[in-house]
């Protein structure tokens, strides 16, 4: 089996690369150009894939990458994926979140329609919830440019789908990290600063809204979930998630308890980093995917942020983080 994924450098093109290749795929890998390479995620897996430079905004690039690789599997993990950036350059969050999974969409039309293609959408899609939990039916309403191009993302596929009869589905996972998240969101903002904090590097950490609540699970848990969406007879949309909700209060609870110290004698609330409109608490109703995918989350809340905290630990100290 081939696969191509977009956004291999990020976290969870890292997860699913490795996971493809315990299952003896050929992985190839989409990166674009930058003039310094920032392949930290995927350095210890170079030597087994193969990358193709192309980029979301290059219909030509993309159709030459799929041509090129012949691949049984696109995931589409690409995308401007950080919600506050998404206000800052919302025409730039269209072209690459939402414009882009059509030229995906596209080159895989154009190459070869037997070709099963995942589409990486989001939670975010609920933003202001219609109900608690979210489940395959639950209506959209996004809060945030990024939302609303993640929609659009989504009812492309659906609509590819439909119309070409193309095995393109829609895996909706709502937030999940690991010590390779990005450092920008809160998860990762939090475990790296408490451990600057336990080592004497600093002393504080700027939070936002400290009442917001997600569902938050392990990225290497839910790459899974994409692959079997990918192994079914028909090809359906799926929600991701564990269905337990946490705020981001609890977070800096167990992030500072790992540390042993009290989050409220090191943390600032900041309002710059309060958004223009909130996301209050998302959780995932997956139970489709437990009935059909036979998926389950393997790692917890409290297990998850501990293990990052003790990466970022490591890191820092100048070992190897996990
Ligand atoms: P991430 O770490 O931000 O990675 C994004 C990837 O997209 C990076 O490899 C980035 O490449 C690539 N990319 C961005 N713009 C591109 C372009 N124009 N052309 C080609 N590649 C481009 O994101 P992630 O957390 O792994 O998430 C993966 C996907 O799932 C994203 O679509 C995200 O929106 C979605 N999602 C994430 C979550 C979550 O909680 N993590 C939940 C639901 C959905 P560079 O390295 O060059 O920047
Ligand atoms: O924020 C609050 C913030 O940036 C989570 C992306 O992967 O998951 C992610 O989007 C919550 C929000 O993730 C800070 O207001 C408080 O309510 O970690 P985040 P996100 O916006 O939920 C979804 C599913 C995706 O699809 C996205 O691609 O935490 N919060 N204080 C803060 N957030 C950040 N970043 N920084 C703070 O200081």
């Amino acid at each position: 089996m081939i696969a191509l994924i977009t956004g291999l450098t990020g976290q969870d093109g890292s997860y699913l690369a490795e996971l493809l290749l315990e299952k003896g795929y050929d992985v190839h890998g989409i990166v674009r150009r930058s003039s310094v390479e920032k392949f930290d995620r995927i350095a210890h897996l170079t030597d087994r894939i193969t990358l193709h430079q192309a980029d979301l905004l290059d219909q030509l690039s993309l159709i030459d990458a799929i041509r090129e690789v012949r691949p049984n599997e696109v995931y589409n993990l690409a995308a401007q994926s950080f919600v506050p950036t998404s206000w800052k350059q919302p025409l730039l969050t269209g072209e690459f979140t939402a414009l882009g999974v059509t030229r995906v969409l596209e080159a895989v039309r154009a190459v070869d329609p037997e070709i099963r293609f995942y589409q990486a959408s989001s939670s975010e899609m609920f933003g202001s919830v219609r109900e608690t939990p979210q489940n395959e039916l639950t209506p959209f309403y996004p809060r945030s440019p990024y939302g609303v191009a993640k929609v659009y993302g989504h009812f492309i596929t659906v609509n590819y789908r439909e119309s070409y009869d193309l095995y393109a589905v829609s895996g909706i996972l709502f937030n999940h990290e690991s010590p390779r998240r990005g450092l920008e969101f809160v998860t990762r903002k939090v475990s790296w600063n408490a451990a600057r904090i336990k080592l004497g590097l600093s002393e504080r950490l700027s939070i936002g809204n400290l009442e917001a609540q997600r569902d938050w699970g392990y990225a290497a848990d839910y790459v899974e979930a994409m692959w079997l969406m990918l192994q079914q007879d028909e090809p359906e949309d799926f929600v991701v998630g564990t269905g337990v909700m946490h705020s981001v209060q609890d977070l800096l609870e167990i992030a500072f308890d790992e540390i042993g110290r009290d989050w409220k004698e090191h943390v600032d609330l900041d309002p710059s980093l309060i958004r223009p409109a909130e996301v209050e608490h998302l959780c995932a109703d997956a139970s489709k995917a437990r009935d059909l995918l036979g998926w389950e989350p393997r790692v917890k809340f409290d297990e998850l942020i501990r293990m990052m905290v003790r990466s970022d630990l490591a890191l820092l100290s100048g070992g190897a983080g996990t």
